[in-house]
Order: C-alpha cells, then sequence, then structure tokens
C-alpha cells in the first residue's frame, strides 16, 4: 500500500524461507483464515498482478510459493469442518492433528460464517471447489437457523444440534463480520444467492436492531443506534454497544446507505472524542463504558476511511487526525502501539494485536493518502475483513462449480467487477481539516444531540 517494494519482498522471501504451518497448536479457525491465510492470498494475488499498480512487486524466479502455502494452511483447517452435524465448523483446530478430543461444539456466528471470502479465493484460485464448498455450506447451515419469527440469527450456536446458544442479534462482536461476508463475497465473486441473503439480512436489522428516528438526518426524535436484541423476539437485551459495531458505517458506505452511514459513524466519533479510544463496551444508558479497555480496533478508522471516499468531506480527515493524535498521545509505547487497558485511566498493556497494523494504520494511511494507486483502480480492489487487499477481478468470477451455487444457471445474473461501485458522493468543500467549519455531513443539532447522549456535554 505505501509502494515499499523492497521491505514487501524482503517481508515474502522471510515468509517463504522460515513459515512452516506444521506445528502442533491449535488455532481458532475463523482468526488463522483472516488473518493468515488472507495475507497469504493477498500478497500471492498482488505480486502475480499483471499491472502492477503498487510498484513493482514482483518477486525473482516467484513459484506461486504463498499459493502453495495458503492451501497448506487451509488444508489442515479442513477437519474443522469434518464430523459436524450442521456443516458449521468447528471452532479451533490443531495444525497438525485435526479438532483436539475435547473440542469445543459450540462456536460464533461470526468465527464460522466469516470464512467465504479466503475460501472462495483459495478455491478459485486452485481450481478446486472443496474450500468454497465447505465455506458455502457453514453459511448456508446458519442461515437457515434463522429465526423464522424475525430472520435473525443469533450470536453463538452449537454446532452438532443447531441450537442457538447465544441468542443475542447485534452488529459486534460473534456476529459483525457475517454481515460483512455476504456482501463482500457478492462483489468478488457475483453470486446472487449472497447478495440475496445480504439484502434480507440488512432489511432485518432495520426492522429490528435499528432505534431511533426515522430518517437519521431530518426530523425529531432520537439519532438512531443499533441495538442488541434477542433473535427470536425482537426485544432489547442489554444497553451497549461495542467498538467492533463501529464497522457498520462502513458497511453501509459499500451498499450505498451513506446517510445513515454518517449519523451512525458520528455516534461512534463522540464516544471516541469522550475517552479518545473507543471502549470495547459502552453502555449507552449510563453513559459509561462497560468494558473499558482498547485493543487498537480499526473498525472507526475503517468506517471514517469509507465515508471519506464516499463523501469527500473533509470532516473525515479531521476524524482521521483526531484518531491518529489520539492514538499517538495515549496508546504509544517504547516498541510499538500498545492496548489501552483502561480508556479512563489511559493504562496500557503489553499486547498490540496484527489488526493494528493491517487495518487501523492502513485505513488511516490511506485516508491521508488521496493518490495511492488504491483510489485510481477504479473500485478494482476490496478489502477483506482484515484489510488486506484482493483484486475484484474476472479471476474469480468463473466458477467452474455451478453444482454448489443453485439457482445460478443463468450466469448473465452475475454482476460484472466494474459494475460495481461505491457510492461516490463528492462535495465541493475545500480540504482544512477542521470540525466546526465542515460539520456538512449532519445537522448541528444532530451532533448536539449525540454529544449529550454520550455524556461529552
Ligand atoms: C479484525 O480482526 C477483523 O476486522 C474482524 O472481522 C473483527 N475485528 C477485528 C479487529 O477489531
Amino acid at each position: 500500500v505505501m509502494g515499499n517494494s523492497s521491505e514487501f519482498q524482503k517481508a515474502v522471501k522471510l515468509v517463504i524461507d522460515t513459515v512452516s504451518f506444521d506445528k502442533d497448536s491449535t488455532v481458532q479457525v475463523f482468526e488463522a483464515t483472516i488473518r493468515v491465510l488472507g495475507s497469504l492470498l493477498s500478497a500471492h494475488i498482488i505480486i502475480t498482478d499483471s499491472k502492477q499498480p503498487f510498484g513493482d512487486m514482483t518477486i525473482k524466479d516467484y513459484d506461486n510459493e504463498l499459493l502453495h502455502m495458503a492451501h497448506d494452511l487451509a488444508v489442515r483447517l479442513l477437519p474443522a469442518f469434518e464430523n459436524t452435524k450442521t456443516g458449521i465448523p468447528y471452532p479451533r483446530v490443531n495444525l497438525k492433528k485435526g479438532v483436539p478430543p475435547d473440542g469445543n461444539n459450540e462456536t460464533c456466528t461470526a468465527g464460522a460464517g466469516s470464512l467465504l471470502v479466503e475460501f472462495g479465493i483459495l478455491s478459485r484460485l486452485l481450481g478446486d471447489s472443496t474450500f468454497e464448498w465447505v465455506a458455502r455450506r457453514a453459511v448456508k447451515a446458519l442461515w437457515s437457523l434463522r429465526s423464522n419469527n424475525t430472520g435473525l440469527l443469533g450470536n453463538v450456536v452449537n454446532i452438532q444440534t443447531g441450537h442457538w446458544v447465544g441468542k443475542q442479534s447485534g452488529l459486534g462482536a460473534g456476529s459483525d463480520s457475517f454481515y460483512e461476508y455476504l456482501l463482500k463475497s457478492y462483489i468478488l465473486f457475483g453470486e446472487k444467492e449472497d447478495l440475496e441473503m445480504f439484502n434480507d439480512a440488512y432489511r432485518n436489522i432495520q426492522n429490528h436492531l435499528r432505534r431511533g428516528r426515522e430518517a437519521c438526518n431530518e426530523g425529531e426524535g432520537d439519532p438512531p443506534l443499533y441495538v442488541n436484541v434477542n433473535m427470536f423476539t425482537g426485544q432489547l437485551m442489554n444497553t451497549w454497544i461495542d467498538s467492533l459495531q463501529a464497522f457498520f458505517p462502513g458497511l453501509q458506505v459499500l451498499i450505498g446507505d451513506v446517510e445513515d452511514a454518517i449519523c451512525l459513524h458520528a455516534f461512534y466519533y463522540a464516544i471516541w472524542k469522550r475517552y479518545g479510544a473507543l471502549p470495547e463496551r459502552y453502555n449507552w444508558q449510563l453513559q459509561a463504558p462497560d468494558v473499558p479497555f482498547y485493543p487498537l480496533r480499526p473498525e472507526l478508522v475503517e468506517s471514517t476511511y469509507l465515508l471519506y471516499q464516499a463523501t469527500k468531506n473533509p470532516f473525515y480527515l479531521h476524524v482521521g487526525m483526531d484518531i491518529l493524535q489520539s492514538l499517538e498521545k495515549y496508546t504509544k509505547a517504547k516498541c510499538g502501539y500498545a492496548t489501552l487497558h483502561h480508556v479512563v485511566e489511559k493504562t496500557k498493556e503489553d499486547r498490540m494485536e496484527s489488526f493494528f497494523l493491517s487495518e487501523t494504520c492502513k485505513y488511516l494511511y490511506l485516508l491521508f493518502d488521496e493518490d495511492n494507486p488504491l483510489h485510481k483502480s477504479g473500485n478494482k480492489y476490496m478489502f477483506t475483513t482484515e484489510g488486506h487487499i484482493v483484486s475484484v477481478d474476472e479471476r474469480f468470477r468463473n466458477s467452474l462449480w455451478q453444482d454448489i451455487l443453485p439457482g445460478e444457471e443463468d450466469s448473465a445474473e452475475k454482476v460484472k467487477p466494474n459494475e460495481f461501485k461505491a457510492v461516490n458522493f463528492t462535495s465541493n468543500c475545500n480540504r482544512v481539516p477542521d470540525e466546526r467549519r465542515y460539520l456538512l455531513p449532519l445537522k448541528s443539532n444532530y451532533m448536539r444531540q449525540i454529544d449529550r447522549m454520550v455524556g461529552l456535554v
């Protein structure tokens, strides 16, 4: 992304020469997929891109090693999909020995249902449907378990019985990337059934999770908020929102619901302004953190970046600058950036998650790098849920396995890669990132209302 080809080449060589997955180590299938498999595939795609938009990222004598490694890793994850009565995978697998004998039968929706982007890419690059098939089967199994009454899914399910152990339906931890990957699978592979599921899910979210006034930037009533409800009854389960939910405005940008995205984003930003970070859980009734740590998560920056791309409103540069300054002020440590143990006390933990580099820093950098090749590609790239870049191109459109994709007989129904465009509202503002001057996306009474809601005024 920064165009630093020598470092990229060095890192790729290091990975090829030193990384092995032949380890007696138990990993989370979801984390290994989005962090490790995703980065291997992304780097492979960049290396083999005939256009090389980021500079010369080719590797001398490259023989698809990263793709082979991705394949090796995915094969080691496959046991998670065996011996499960529903097809929903086990959450953990040992890379050498398969599912541990005492393997947990309960998994969260996001963990089991957000593997399709990476598994689908791998399948399509290899011409082997196995990986896409298991990932799709998991999505469909989860989807079939949604409530007849509300259409909502819970957050924890038993993979053998299909019984919902966690009945909470929300946009945050345990659910977030499930929705994200329905849409992103569609963007990447163009399969209609993914879009249909996403549209249904989005409608149910609007009907049951969204509270507050109807038009977010207009009229009376509370600002909109997406709450956690019981999946079967739609009744409120608690009064907190979590930091992971801040990804949702970014997803709304991708589908073009920009106005709602602007309003929701502003709510999370108001919380950020109060603490200089986002608490893991914030109780909107008590106006206080329920869970006070901040592990350098990217979701607010990610939404800020996508909103800036969609609106070009300098307000989002101001937000990015504010986030950057708080990160510098509160999280910078001697050898990196540290998790905040407590957003009020600003105490630190000796921990820097990999998503800080692959997402938080990347989105911040890209927010300010107007001329980055990514922004000149005509939306030819997409970010995985871990911020890895994959190209939206024909290579991923031509699946050879219609048998696992019902209702796709008519391939003309597929959307062509360059037909998908993020909404682009270019405003005429000049670009001084000053908050007061550029509150343009929101009415000022709205801002006052949410500032009050988070106890800022
Ligand atoms: C990232 O690992 C991914 O974005 C994931 O989908 C959920 N959120 C974390 C970072 O907060």
